[in-house]
């Protein structure tokens, strides 16, 4: 399986924090996730389970969010389709994050889907970054970003603001607990202020279906809705990755995820077990 990586990708990466590998993934990987897809969307949606068909560790179940009208998110799919599981073992994805990151090795940690049709503004994702509410610290642990549909301008792009990866810091998340403030973190207000300010460098990300983009933990993100009249659906699927820099570091603002957070083989300070999470990529 050759990496389609170049150098020019890797130091894009390094620099501004996101990067777009052109054609990573061939028309036949778009149709299988889409279609995997689509299968635990209808199942999700009528409320009927879905058993999982592989393992892929302890990890929140299956679940659907709507984001306004038109907006669907779907999180922690990947055991529940084969499609999901093959793409992880014999896609170039883990090669990708591998040779865009600089790790040794990387293991798979977690999926989510973002679908939107329409320009209703709550179908936008709204601005963050991915580290804020992540119980593991390191650089290596991106978002592997995959169009599944053509992402013009039109069609909700991903924007992010270059050169956040480089912050020394990370932003209290209002999904967190909010009676709590931690050294380390800044208020979230400050990471919209940033975005709004003029002059921020904000970046618009148009994508082929079959692109990806790769974006560092604290590249601050967001996506815009689909333009007014816009026709068709924009899909993208996106999985989160853990280098060999990546340590197990819960604190009170992180994310907690079931039997995973309390797992007595999690240790501070330690990097994740192969047992619960197994390396798909090792380097030469
Ligand atoms: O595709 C999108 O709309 C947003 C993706 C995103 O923000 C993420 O994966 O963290």
């Amino acid at each position: 399986m050759s990496c389609p990586v170049e150098p020019r990708h890797i130091a894009q990466y390094r620099a501004e924090g996101c990067t777009r590998v052109e054609g990573a993934f061939s028309p036949q990987w778009v149709e299988r996730l889409t279609a995997a897809i689509d299968r635990c969307h209808a199942a999700l949606a009528a409320g009927r389970p879905l058993p999982p068909v592989g393992t892929v560790g302890p990890r929140n179940p299956p679940s659907l969010h709507r984001t306004g009208a038109g907006g669907v998110q779907l999180r922690n799919c990947m055991a529940a389709d084969r499609a999901f599981l093959d793409w992880i073992a014999e896609s170039p994805a883990a090669a990708i994050v591998g040779a865009l990151t600089g790790a040794a090795h990387v293991r798979f940690w977690m999926d989510a889907t973002f679908i939107k049709q329409g320009s209703d503004p709550e179908t936008a994702t709204p601005w963050h970054n991915d580290v804020c509410t992540f119980p593991f610290t390191g650089e290596q642990q991106p978002s592997l970003w995959v169009a599944l549909t053509d992402v013009d301008e039109e069609n909700a792009p991903l924007l992010t603001l270059a050169g956040s990866n480089q912050d020394a810091w990370r932003y209290h998340s209002p999904l967190s607990r909010q009676d709590i403030s931690l050294p380390g973190y800044r208020p979230w207000q400050e990471l919209l202020d940033r975005v709004a300010a003029p002059g921020a460098d904000i970046r618009v990300w148009p994508a082929h279906a079959g692109d990806c983009l790769l974006i560092h933990p604290r590249t601050i993100h967001a996506s815009r809705p689909q333009a007014p009249g816009r026709r068709g659906r924009r899909v993208a699927f996106t999985t989160r990755w853990l280098g060999s820099d990546v340590v197990w570091a819960p604190d009170a603002l992180s994310v907690t995820v079931a039997g995973l957070s309390d797992h007595p083989a999690m240790r501070a300070g330690a990097p994740p077990p192969d047992a619960l999470f197994p390396i798909v990529w090792q380097r030469g």
